[in-house]
């Protein structure tokens, strides 16, 4: 069994890392919003995408590969072997949990199709065999062949660590060999066009040890914007922003292009500096996130505005209706506040991770598991639905891996203790090293209620730090231990620290206010100008068809001095939270579409019922109308 069993990311020796993941096996979720996607995922959806992959060809490529089947072409786009991976790092988390017999030996079975197609000298892209061999790392910018080794590893990595066997870490093993033996310093120098091998490669030098990996993934980093050679006709500027390759990764300051392939970028780059010192990176990083979240993230924490080149824009650029905010993205998104969570233990990581899990990640997931969005626009017109899968299939096996994942978000230990950053029904018991364990159960029904109780089962040795994130948004949380005020300092947009001696049975009760918010965007975000987005908690809300019979969402206002009422539906999409205004129904019918007299009848016409829902179960009850963004009317 490997060290690192039960774990989703091995920092426990990482030099630079401030905090430490608890194993997504010490953590139990039992609550209304990711317990039961986090069961469809693991009973239905994992099987479900395998199944897609075999139906599509994708697994038939690797027997293809091996000679197991006489198949003429490769099926599909150049990179659906990642799918595979991304499905099976999935079945490695959901293993560490247990599956059914009938799907582990489906993974199983699936995993043997891979170590058969591999090369005796450790190359692994179906795409690039027989007719297509002698074009192997010819166009490394365009054909993702690192990059579906990064799948390729995390998967395997995974899988080890679900099940302590190496049938898949060997292959992963020795494409990491191939790897180094082929690039790097002195060999060819190379960068693919789609981050992702960097933080494979990361951990899986925390997993080995092996530091050749770490400094592999350093030196594709380090590529970037200085080898032009290696791009077929020297793209110009915008192209090779496209792929980041338009100037040094530590002389980057603007998120720019593909928004997936910037967010594995930043996530490749703050795995390295968990590992090392490397203060041009770090400062590059910080530039990086203050430019995404000051000028470039959605309300929902979706990323990417434009569809050409699946991009971010430029600052303040972000249109609701064409939003391109990509699942990936915003799963990108969560990878890397991650690990800077993990490097500085500052809560606007983990309030960046968790506005995007909660909005424009699960967005991308339907109620019953089988349906999946890859643009998660902030407006539609209608006619927009989730689809079972594509043949650019990218996001839903990324959902399923980091949705079977998130137990191991939830929680950190350091030197001092135990923190919290996502509060989730059910339990923790966290080793903390010679003081012992910390277990506790977590009781609460946030997102969509304040009262957060803790309660010890078991306490640790010697005085122990709790830290408890206060979101930004929480301006009046209150903190009591045992029933009285906690004494420490409780800041939004911080970790409360309360240090005390634990005893079992200790209480800690965390009351964070649930008001319906108006959320204002820059003035710049020209579309966005006299509108206003409902939050409440980490929850976005929109209004949506299925709720306004009698008017259109187009014309919903809400006056400015309208009372925003909340309750709950336990039967509504799963059991959400709505919100209820009155709204005013604003004339959507000028007869032209240009006049030189003001439209006074775009002035209200009446009042009407407002019923917002969380943005992320839109288009649960058909592909009606939808908008976050409402006129301050
Ligand atoms: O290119 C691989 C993946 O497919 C990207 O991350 C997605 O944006 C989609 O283009
Ligand atoms: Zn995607």
């Amino acid at each position: 069994m490997s060290k690192t069993s039960g774990v989703l990311m091995d920092l426990g020796r990482s030099p630079h890392a401030r905090l430490r993941p608890v194993p997504l096996t010490a953590v139990e979720f039992a609550d209304g919003v990711w317990a039961p996607r986090r069961a469809t995922i693991r009973e239905e959806t994992i099987r479900e995408q395998l199944v897609q992959c075999e139906k599509t060809g994708r697994i038939d490529n690797f027997r293809r590969a091996s000679g197991r089947r006489e198949i003429a072409d490769h099926q599909g786009l150049v990179f659906n072997d990642s799918d595979v991976y991304k499905a099976l790092e999935a079945a490695g988390y959901a293993l560490m949990e247990g599956v059914s017999p009938e799907l582990e030996e489906l993974i199983e079975a699936v995993i043997d199709e891979i170590a058969a197609a591999q090369q005796p000298d450790g190359y692994l892209n179906t795409a690039f065999m027989f007719n297509r061999a002698s074009a192997r790392y010819t166009n490394l910018t365009q054909e993702h062949e690192f990059y579906c080794y990064g799948h390729m590893i995390q998967a395997a990595i995974a899988h080890r660590r679900g099940t302590g066997r190496d049938t898949f870490f060997d292959v992963a093993i020795r494409v990491a060999e191939h790897l180094v033996a082929t690039f790097g310093p002195g060999k060819r120098d190379a960068t693919d066009g789609h981050e992702e091998i960097e933080m494979a490669l990361a951990e899986l030098y925390r997993e080995t040890d092996e530091r050749k990996y770490l400094d592999l993934a350093i030196d594709f980093l380090d590529q970037r914007g200085k080898n032009p050679s290696v791009i077929p006709d020297r793209p110009r500027r915008r192209e090779r922003e496209y792929y980041q390759d338009h100037l040094p990764v530590r002389e980057q300051s603007e998120v720019v292009g593909h928004a997936v392939r910037a967010m594995y970028m930043t996530t490749g780059m703050t795995d390295v500096i968990l590992e090392g010192e490397d203060a041009a990176m770090e400062a590059a990083l910080h530039r990086l996130w203050d430019n995404t979240y000051s000028r470039k993230a959605y309300v929902t924490g979706a990323l990417g505005a434009r569809y050409e080149g699946e991009a971010f824009g430029d600052n303040y650029e972000l249109p609701n209706e064409r939003a391109y905010a990509e699942t990936c993205a915003a799963i990108g998104a969560v990878f890397w506040n991650w690990r800077m969570l993990a490097r500085y233990g500052d809560a606007k990581y983990a309030d960046a991770m968790e506005t995007a899990l909660f909005n424009s990640v699960i967005s991308g997931i339907s109620l019953d598991g089988q349906g999946y969005f890859y643009m998660n626009p902030l407006a539609s017109p209608g006619g927009y639905a989730r689809d079972s899968w594509f043949e650019c299939s990218c996001c839903p096996p990324n959902v399923a891996r980091l949705l079977m994942s998130l137990p191991g978000y939830a929680y950190s230990t350091d030197d001092d203790g135990l923190w919290v950053h996502l509060y989730v029904s059910g339990s923790v018991a966290a080793d903390l090293g010679e003081r012992g364990r910390l277990a506790m159960s977590v009781d609460t029904e946030y997102p969509w209620d304040g009262a957060i109780r803790l309660k010890l089962a078991e306490a640790p040795g010697g005085p122990t730090t709790l830290a408890l994130r206060i979101p930004a948004w929480a301006d009046t949380a209150e903190l009591l231990v045992n029933g009285e005020p906690a004494g420490v300092e409780v800041v939004p947009g911080s970790y409360a620290r309360i240090t005390r001696e634990w005893a079992a049975g200790d209480a800690v009760s965390l009351e964070l206010p649930m008001r319906a918010r108006r959320v204002r965007s820059h003035p710049r975000v020209l579309n966005n100008r006299g509108h206003v987005a409902l939050a409440r908690g980490p929850i976005v809300y929109c209004v949506e068809e299925a709720d306004h019979a009698d008017v259109d969402v187009y014309d919903l206002g809400l006056p400015p001095d309208a009372t925003i009422a909340s309750h709950h539906e336990a039967d509504l999409l799963g059991g959400v939270t709505v919100l209820e205004a009155e709204g005013v129904e604003l004339n959507g019918k000028p007869t032209n579409l240009y006049q030189e007299q003001p439209f006074a009848a775009l002035g209200a016409t009446g009042s009407t019922p407002l019923k917002a829902i969380p943005y992320f179960v839109w288009a649960n009850r058909g592909a009606g109308k939808m908008r976050v963004w409402i006129p301050e009317a």
